[in-house]
């Protein structure tokens, strides 16, 4: 039976990326302070007290999902702009675009009695386009924000399932757990057959889902309303830019005159021709 590749958190983005382009999973363990995590918590809560559950069976008829991280949560700036799972990112879509983006913030929160979520691929989210089979558009992580395991819902993977026919979504028995510690993180792509487990437990299993995308595509958690310019003002450089407070490649992304977002958001000009953004288009790297 295939297995997800462990790392430990001084594992090089290299070799990180390597197998989750070979394999399409990998686990990191302990990558964040479990300190870090109980603050995320401790912000998160009153939002997640707040959140109703999921109205079908896909969202989760026991599981709550409550977004916007980056403006409810100082503290999952950290999880959500993770140098280590940005580099491997930018390893990963690096081919096909510019810039990558954040797609979505969110704590998945599936309660007892959660029934194992339809397994997919994340990528599916754009319209089901057919992209080219061996082109990776998005990669997806789920920290652990407490330990998951086989009972309490660890998320479930198909290794290997990277090209996979769609019809590979039946074959619930070729599922991993993706078993780790409280501050461990599972990623995998946009192509990786996988899907949220069962909670045959009787505590809550909490995990934080949070996706990246090539910068030409459009995001699935609007973060221009979820995290407003207001907010993404008192962030750091490069993760409002990661929010999308920048251009997505050439001409994605300006505003009124042909102006940069990410020089606007900060109270400059910005410019007016795309000739002039395109030798500022803001990299993660700056
Ligand atoms: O909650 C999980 O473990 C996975 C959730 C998931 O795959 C999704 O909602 O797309
Ligand atoms: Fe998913």
């Amino acid at each position: 039976m295939s297995v997800i590749p462990r790392f430990a958190a001084s594992a090089s983005a290299e070799d990180i990326a390597q197998a989750l382009q070979t394999v399409g999973c990998v686990i990191i363990e302990n990558l964040a302070p479990v300190e870090l995590v109980d603050q995320i918590l401790d912000e998160m809560d009153p939002y997640i007290a707040a959140t109703p559950y999921g109205s079908e069976d896909f969202t989760g008829r026991t599981t709550k999902r409550t977004g916007a991280l980056l403006a409810r949560s100082r503290a999952s700036v950290d999880l959500v702009a993770h140098p280590l799972v940005l580099d491997i990112t930018k390893r990963i879509l690096g081919p096909y675009a510019d810039t990558f983006q954040l797609h979505l913030t969110q704590i998945i929160n599936i309660g007892p009695g959660g029934q194992a979520q339809g397994l997919h691929r994340d990528q599916w989210c754009f319209n089901m386009f057919p992209f080219p089979p061996e082109m990776d558009v998005e990669v997806s992580t789920i920290w652990a924000l407490d330990d998951f395991t086989e009972e309490n819902g660890a998320t479930r993977i198909i290794p290997n399932s990277l090209l996979d026919p769609p019809a590979a979504i039946a074959d619930t028995h070729r599922t991993v757990g993706a078993t780790m510690p409280k501050g461990s993180v599972v990623i995998y792509t946009g192509r990786t057959i996988h899907g949220g487990g069962a909670n045959q437990s009787n505590q809550i299993r909490r995990g934080l889902n949070v996706d990246y995308i090539l910068g030409w595509l459009r995001q699935e958690e609007n973060q221009y309303l979820s995290c407003p310019p207001e907010v993404a003002r008192t962030l750091p450089a490069h993760v409002q830019k990661l929010a999308g407070y920048s251009l997505g490649s050439y001409a994605l992304g300006y505003q009124d005159d042909i102006r940069d977002p990410f020089a606007v958001l900060n109270g400059q000009d910005g410019g007016s021709s795309f000739g002039g953004l395109n030798t500022a288009i803001p990299t993660l790297d700056q």
